[in-house]
């Protein structure tokens, strides 16, 4: 996409991260839509564009080029003439990535204070969002789900009866405690990389657990009437999330097998 003034004020960034689905490439996507910065999402810009991720882990790879080190895992974000001596940076590592570019598009707090509340509450939800990976990979991920089903029933049980009340509980405090937010945005008056990151994780689980939380979400009226209802209206992230770069959830991080839900 490109857009605007942002495109001309910031330097032509380059998602890296598997080609098709949201997954973890989701949340860098989404601070880019919702400040209106064009961006590259090579490995969907074209066919062959899933080369960008195989070379990025190659395992015999000793850099991700221009001397930054290699890539442990996609998502990737490359920035142009931002590295070392004048080349391009790379950097990996989903809140390395957020928390870079919360600092270039305001999205990371108003002082020093504010900036790593903002990335704890993105850590949290990024470890919301593993946890709610393993429900359907709980042994391995090199193995089928099929493989591994009846652990999977297992853990899911425990993720949905235990974890994600005390997650979603964490997040209304929050949320309620920050006045200045009114509820929409969990830290300060403005929106920031956590609001982002903890919207993707409830709406993947709305996806992938929706009897769960069809029963349970009336119990945290700020984080799914005030909080979701209202960071899906914001300007950016509403054209975003209409449009066909919105891409579907279906085997990534999020999905929805109907006997892991809530019977
Ligand atoms: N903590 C890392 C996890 C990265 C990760 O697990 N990436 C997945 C795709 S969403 C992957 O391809 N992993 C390969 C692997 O872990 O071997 C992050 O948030 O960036």
């Amino acid at each position: 996409m490109s857009t605007a003034k942002k495109a001309r004020t910031t330097p032509p960034y380059e998602l890296i991260y598997w080609p098709s689905i949201p997954g973890r490439g989701e949340f860098i996507r989404l601070v880019f839509e919702a400040t209106g910065t064009s961006y590259t999402d090579t490995a969907n810009a074209s066919k062959d564009g899933i080369n960008s991720v195989l070379s990025l882990i190659d395992a015999k790879s000793t850099t991700s080029g221009d001397g930054n080190p290699p890539a442990f895992a996609p998502p990737a974000l490359k920035v142009p003439g931002e590295g070392k001596e004048g080349k391009a940076l790379v950097i990996y590592q989903t809140p390395s990535i957020l928390a870079y570019l919360g600092d270039k598009l305001d999205l990371a707090g108003s002082d020093e204070a504010e900036k790593h509340w903002i990335l704890s509450h993105a850590l949290t939800a990024l470890d919301l969002n593993n946890e709610a990976h393993d429900t359907h990979h709980p042994i391995a991920v090199q193995l089928y789900y099929e493989d591994q089903k009846d652990e999977s029933l297992r853990k899911a049980k425990f993720f949905r009866e235990s974890r994600l009340p005390k997650f979603f509980g964490y997040f209304e405090r929050v949320l309620k405690a920050n006045e200045e937010g009114k509820g929409k945005y969990l830290v300060g008056a403005k929106l920031s990389f956590a609001d982002t990151t903890v919207w993707q994780v409830l709406d993947g689980l709305k996806f992938a657990f929706p009897k769960e939380l069809a029963a349970i979400e009336k119990d945290y009226p700020t984080l799914f009437e005030t909080f979701y209802n209202g960071i899906k209206e914001e300007g950016g992230l509403k054209e975003y999330l209409a449009s066909d770069r919105r891409l579907p959830y279906s085997e990534g991080i999020f999905r929805h097998y109907p006997e892991l839900d809530r019977q």
